[in-house]
């Protein structure tokens, strides 16, 4: 009798199986489990919500998503980067971006396009480089949501973006 049951609802499993599968977005990065996107201008950022990686993994996690690490370049990528840490629930949790200083010293530039930064939106005191050993810029929930520098190594959530 059970197992009659479960033989005439088979046919309805599959069928809500496939239209589930049909109604998944087509749009590879939309498709990433966990993810929450805030379009930027002519870029969408996006924040993997179950995965922390030490700084260069997310950068090969960013591509292997068909990502960039993302580069906040203005107030609005920065408005739209805090819109979309806050919707994925994540504003009490350390978030990469793809700023570093790993080059030269000092001298911070946005992985994905090589420039320097010109919107700024530090901590206050930071980048402070502790220890010689801090090359990696992250939003920091401790100071505020603003950016420090930290070891590139430690694992963070971290943020990608795709361009338009
Ligand atoms: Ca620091």
């Amino acid at each position: 009798m059970r197992q009659q049951v479960i033989l005439q609802l088979l046919p309805i499993l599959v069928l809500l199986a496939i239209a589930g599968v049909q109604s998944f977005p087509s749009n590879s990065s939309a498709a990433i489990k966990g993810t929450r996107a805030i379009n930027s201008g002519f870029k969408k950022f996006h924040i993997v919500t179950y995965d922390q990686k030490n700084w260069h993994d997310a950068l090969q996690s960013c591509h292997l998503y068909g990502m960039e690490f993302a580069a906040i370049e203005s107030a609005q990528d920065n408005f739209e980067a805090l819109r979309v840490i806050q919707s994925a629930g994540l504003s009490n949790q350390k978030v990469w971006t793809g700023g570093n200083d790993l080059a030269i010293e000092g001298f911070f530039s946005w992985v994905t396009t090589g420039t320097p930064f010109s919107f700024q939106y530090w901590a206050n005191g930071q980048p402070d480089n502790l220890q010689d050993s801090q090359h990696c810029v992250y939003y920091n929930h401790l100071y505020g949501r603003l950016w420090d520098d930290e070891n590139c190594n430690l694992k963070f959530f971290f943020l990608c973006e795709m361009r338009y």
